[in-house]
Parts: structure tokens; C-alpha cells; sequence
């Protein structure tokens, strides 16, 4: 290695004591980054010369960011270099919220610490916190700024605070890392406007419709209703800027060797000021292709890959989180293989979007397409569980799943939530579809769309509560970093206060976007309030789920097929069961041998009743 220039160039920059392990990361990791470059960026220099200088001079950028990196952040780098599978035990729980929201701001947030303690959380996903666009920003989505903390939220001495705060409380922060695109009033994007060639040629800017309408053929839309189309003229720069989202988003031309080279150090600048974690926003989308959806191209995949070797050698306690909210086929490839690796996570969209099917059609078929869809991964991977998150449930990741007739299928579980259809208890709304037999997307708060918002009985209120915890149950017990919605553990409800805000108002992810309850959070530990029971009933499992080990992301998951249709049995390991009805009828379930629930003291066997929407965890005796 000592010979290897390249690794020279990061290697020289380095105080002494942290040559010999970099040496050593760079030694595996090396070669496969320049690998990765040559064949994504050989072709955009001149000549093999050209592509070397590049190479070298980003090697030496990584190492004097490495350089960079606190005492504190080396030795969890050397700790979790030495224990790849950290983030796999069951003992870790993640909590996602928006910072304004939970705390106010940044300093409120770490007030309530203590809070996260109590739910034994381990990993918070802080929704995008850096400066955003003025005005309209997609909930932070577009940022400005990576380099600077959302002056209404605090400041980056404030972050550096926190995330010390929350490391010596057990806690990762994770950031959102949005490489898809930057907003219109980023320092790129304004040079464009200004004419600069060199930061027009970060975004893909066409001078006329010729390429936009050949690419349109094959594109999907993510926002059809609010922002169709994936092309913006914008007057300053002449052309039609791709916008896959909203138009104030502009997509990063990742063909460009100087976007790479940058977005890595935005990357490890925060990784310095203690972001633990990045969730990489909209990976699917980095590579366009004309004749496709320029979703999921292969080198998307290399360029997260090359991501990921840049964190291996110089920020290896870093974990990086894919967001791709994509079919289930095409999920597993964002984990790598143990020979490429590529992200840490990935968020099990199917999943989740599957387990909301399997309630409003009490049956638990697609439910098991997706978990048999759903491949062992490699180690140090895992998946990403959750019943909710701050964007809508999509359902066209089921499209494979669910069939033949996937688009009715789909599109009545949508009516389903919005409360349409005759029956429903779901409170909750459809979002960006124009059609009623078109399936989109669903939004509002769990509790809203499980029933607990129209549960005017007693009955009523404890089978909707029911719902709640089977959901939150499989997100906790399949395997996977779990990750609690801010609100749900509270059971708190939509929020229709977003309609009154126009720049939010035609966006009904903002239907389960609500501020922190406090009132609701000081009844948690009263089991006679709504909250107070779900608090406690979620509180129980997560302490089952801690005790066990074969609960575990990466201990061994068996769908047990000879289940009724109406439930879900999933061994994990040979010891551990876990059974759950997703039906309004009771069902009957066939155990093998002797067990003990985990909820009530007492032996189990022969055959179990399972009462409506009940959920069972079993250890084997
Ligand atoms: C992501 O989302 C974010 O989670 C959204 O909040 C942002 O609006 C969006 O990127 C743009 O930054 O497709 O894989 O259907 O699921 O927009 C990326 C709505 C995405 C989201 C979708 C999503």
C-alpha cells in the first residue's frame, strides 16, 4: 500500500498516529473507490492523466477532512470499525421527528433527551435541519446551505452540541443528505442564473424541449398533482432545468466529477460535527438514462458504493442510510453484497406499505409476497422498519405484490385510509392522485388511519388501538432497525392545521406532520388515557424486544405459511414466534410444542385463538 500514490496523497496530510489505521482502511477500501471513479468519471477528463490529478487532489481532500475529525469521533470510527455489526442488535431504536416540531429547535431538542432515554431510543433521524430555500422549501428538502445549521432552529455550534449531547447519552444523530438535488437559491444554482458555466454544469439544463420530451416518455412523476412534469424553464438560465420533484429543486448532475467530489465533503464536513448517520434522500434517482425512469440505474448504485468507501476509510463509524422508495426487487441492491457494499440500511417501504394493505383487506397475502420478497442480506446490513414516516405511504412499491388487478387493489386500500370507503374507520386523506381508481399515495398520523380518531366506543377504541400496536409490532419484531414516528408512540392524531398555511396546503403529507403533545406526553404513563395506552403497550414490547436477542436484525426470519389468511406468523430463530391477525375476526392458529407468552405469565399449546387484530410474541419452552 505504502507504494500506492493515491493512498500517499490522503496518507501525507495525516498526523502520525493516525497513518497506520488509515493505512490499513485504504488498503481494502482504496482501490475499490478508484475503481468505482475511473469507470463513473475516466471518460469526463481528457485523458488517464486528467482523471489522476482529480483522483489525487480527492484523496487528499479526504484525508485532511479525516485529519479533521474530533479524538471522540476517531475512537467510535475505531470502536465500530472493529464491531461491523453494532447497528444490528436489538437494543437499538430509532425515533424520527422535525426538529421545530419535537423541541422547538436544536437546544429543545436535547431537552428532551432524557425523554428518548425513557423510550431507550438509540438512533435519531432529525428530518432536514440545515438552511432551506426561502419560502417554499418541501419541508427542508431544498436546501440552501449544507454547511450551515437553519438559522430558525439554531446555529452549527448548537448542532455540535447536540450531537455530543446525544452521543454521550447512547444516542447516533442522523442527518438527511439530500443528494438528488439542491434548491433554487443554493450558491450553485444562483451562479447558473448568473451565467456561470461551470455551475450550470452541475445540473442537467437543457436549451430546448428536444431532450426533456424524449426523456418524459419513460419518466414516473412523484408529485403529479402538485408538480407535474420533470422539467422547469427557468428564465435566467435559458432552458428547462430537471426538477423531479418541485420545481425549486434542481437536480444535481452527478455525471459531473465536481458534484462527487463536493457532495463527499459536504458529507464529511457534518460527519465531523458528529452526524453519526445520513439518511441519503431520493437515491434512486441519481443517474438519469434516456429509454428508462432513470431510477435505480447501475451507476446510482456505484456512486453510493463509492460513498460508501469514502466512509469506510476515513469515517468508519459513520452509517449510511438508503432512501429509495422503490419496488421490492430492487431494494436489496442498496445494501451491496459483501464483496461491493454500498448503504449500511435501507427503508423497507414494502413492508411498510404492505402491512397497512394487509389491514384494510384483513388478509395477509401481499403482506407475504413482500416477506418472501424480502432476501437475507449481507452482514453489517439491515433493513429500516417503520409504520409511518413524515411522507406518504406510496403504493406503487406493491405494484409487484399485489398482482394482477395491483391497481384497483392498491387504489381501494387508498380509498380505505381517506375514509372513503363504506365502513372504514381510517380517517385519512389521498394524496397527489387525480383519479379515484389510481393508487398513489395515503397520508395522516397512524392513529388516524387505524381508527382511533372515529372509535366512539369502548370496543371500538381497543380494537383501533389493537391496530396500532400489531403494526408497530411487526415494524419491532421482524428483523430491522425500527424507527418510531415522532407522535405515534402518543398516539397522536392528523393535524388539519396545514390547510390554513398556503405553502403547505396543497401537500397533504402535512396532514401527519403535528407538533409534539405535551399534554398528551404527561398522561403517557395513565394507561385510562388513549395515550397512555398505547405508551404502555408499546413500552412492554420494546422491553420484550430488547430482552430477546432472536430479535436481533440480523438473527435468522421464517414466514410460516400455514397460517390463516388473515394472519402473519414469522419465526425468528427456532425460539421465537411471532403471530399476528391482521382480520376483525378471531383466528385460530396450530402451535407446535409448548410455549410461553411473552405478555402474560402462563404455558401455551395446542391451539391458540387469536382474538381480533391480537398480537402474540411466543418464546419457545
Ligand atoms: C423524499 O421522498 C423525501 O422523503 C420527501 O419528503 C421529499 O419531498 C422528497 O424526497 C424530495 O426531497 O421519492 O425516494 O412520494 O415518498 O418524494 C425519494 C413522496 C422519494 C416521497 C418521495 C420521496
Amino acid at each position: 500500500m505504502a507504494s500506492d500514490v493515491f493512498a500517499d496523497r490522503l496518507l501525507a496530510v495525516l498526523p502520525d498516529e493516525l497513518r497506520a489505521p488509515a493505512a490499513q482502511r485504504l488498503a481494502t477500501s482504496g482501490p475499490v473507490l478508484r475503481s468505482l471513479l475511473a469507470w463513473l468519471y475516466g471518460d469526463a477528463f481528457a485523458d488517464a492523466t486528467g482523471f489522476d490529478d482529480w483522483f489525487g487532489d480527492l484523496m487528499e481532500a479526504l484525508g485532511r477532512l479525516h485529519a479533521q475529525r474530533s479524538p471522540e469521533l476517531h475512537a467510535q470510527d475505531a470502536a465500530r470499525a472493529a464491531e461491523p455489526d453494532w447497528f444490528l442488535d436489538q437494543r437499538m431504536l430509532g425515533y424520527c421527528t422535525y426538529v421545530q416540531k419535537f423541541g422547538g429547535d436544536l437546544n429543545g431538542v436535547a431537552q428532551r433527551i432524557p425523554y428518548l432515554a425513557e423510550l431507550g431510543v438509540t438512533y435519531l433521524h432529525l428530518l432536514p435541519f440545515l438552511r432551506p430555500r426561502a419560502g417554499e422549501n418541501d419541508g427542508g428538502f431544498a436546501v440552501t446551505s449544507f454547511d450551515e445549521v437553519d438559522p430558525g432552529l439554531g446555529s452549527n455550534a448548537d448542532l455540535e452540541a447536540l450531537t455530543g449531547q446525544l452521543r454521550g447519552a447512547g444516542v447516533s444523530l442522523c442527518s438527511d443528505l439530500i443528494l438528488n438535488h439542491v434548491a433554487d437559491d443554493h450558491a450553485w444554482a444562483l451562479a447558473a442564473k448568473a451565467g456561470d458555466a461551470q455551475a450550470r454544469a452541475r445540473f442537467h439544463v437543457f436549451p430546448d424541449r428536444d431532450l426533456p420530451d424524449r426523456h418524459e416518455r419513460t419518466l414516473g412523476q412523484v408529485f403529479p398533482q402538485v408538480a407535474p412534469g420533470n422539467f422547469t424553464y427557468v428564465e435566467a438560465v435559458q432552458g428547462w432545468v430537471w426538477t423531479t420533484f418541485y420545481p425549486y429543486q434542481w437536480d444535481l448532475n452527478w455525471s459531473n466529477p465536481e458534484v462527487f467530489a463536493e457532495m463527499a465533503a459536504v458529507m464529511l464536513r457534518l460527519a465531523n460535527r458528529g452526524i453519526e448517520a445520513f439518511r441519503l434522500d431520493s437515491t434512486a434517482f441519481l443517474w438519469k438514462r434516456e429509454g428508462t425512469n432513470s431510477m435505480n440505474q447501475p451507476e446510482a448504485h456505484q456512486l453510493l458504493q463509492a460513498l460508501r468507501a469514502i466512509v469506510d476509510i476515513v469515517a468508519p463509524g459513520v452509517l449510511l442510510k438508503a432512501e429509495a422508495i422503490v419496488p421490492t426487487r430492487e431494494l436489496p441492491a442498496y445494501l451491496g453484497s459483501a464483496e461491493a457494499p454500498e448503504c449500511h440500511i435501507a427503508y423497507h417501504s414494502s413492508l411498510m406499505a404492505a402491512g397497512w394493505v394487509a389491514l384494510a383487506e384483513q388478509n395477509t397475502e401481499v403482506l407475504r409476497a413482500v416477506v418472501n420478497n424480502t432476501p437475507d442480506l449481507p452482514r453489517a446490513a439491515t433493513w429500516l422498519s417503520y409504520v409511518r414516516c413524515h411522507d406518504d405511504i406510496g403504493w406503487n412499491v406493491l405494484r409487484a405484490e399485489a398482482g394482477e388487478n395491483s391497481a384497483a387493489r392498491l387504489a381501494a386500500a387508498s380509498r380505505f385510509f381517506a375514509g372513503v370507503t363504506p365502513g372504514s374507520y381510517a380517517r385519512g386523506a389521498i394524496f397527489q392522485s387525480t383519479d379515484p381508481d389510481a393508487a398513489h399515495g395515503s397520508n395522516g398520523m397512524a392513529a388516524s388511519l387505524t381508527g382511533l380518531q372515529t372509535a366512539d366506543t369502548v370496543v371500538e377504541h381497543a380494537l383501533a388501538l389493537r391496530r396500532m400496536l400489531l403494526l408497530h409490532g411487526l415494524a419491532l419484531s421482524f428483523g430491522a432497525l425500527p424507527v418510531l414516528y415522532m407522535g405515534d408512540e402518543l398516539a397522536m392524531q392528523n393535524d388539519e392545521s396545514y390547510l390554513a398555511r398556503p405553502e403547505h396546503a396543497m401537500d397533504s403529507r402535512w396532514l401527519h406532520r403535528p407538533v409534539f403533545d405535551q399534554q398528551r406526553w404527561e398522561h403517557r404513563h395513565d394507561a385510562g388515557t388513549t395515550e397512555g395506552a398505547m405508551y404502555e403497550g408499546l413500552a412492554q414490547l420494546l422491553r420484550v424486544r430488547r430482552a430477546h436477542d432472536a430479535l436481533a436484525a440480523g438473527a435468522p426470519r421464517t414466514l410460516l405459511a400455514e397460517a390463516p389468511a388473515g394472519v402473519l406468523a414469522l419465526a425468528r430463530g427456532e425460539r421465537f414466534l411471532t403471530l399476528f391477525n391482521f382480520s376483525a375476526a378471531p383466528q385460530q392458529y396450530a402451535l407446535d410444542g409448548a410455549w410461553s407468552d411473552c405478555a402474560k405469565p402462563g404455558l401455551l399449546s395446542g391451539t391458540l385463538t387469536l382474538a381480533p387484530y391480537a398480537m402474540h410474541w411466543l418464546v419457545r419452552e
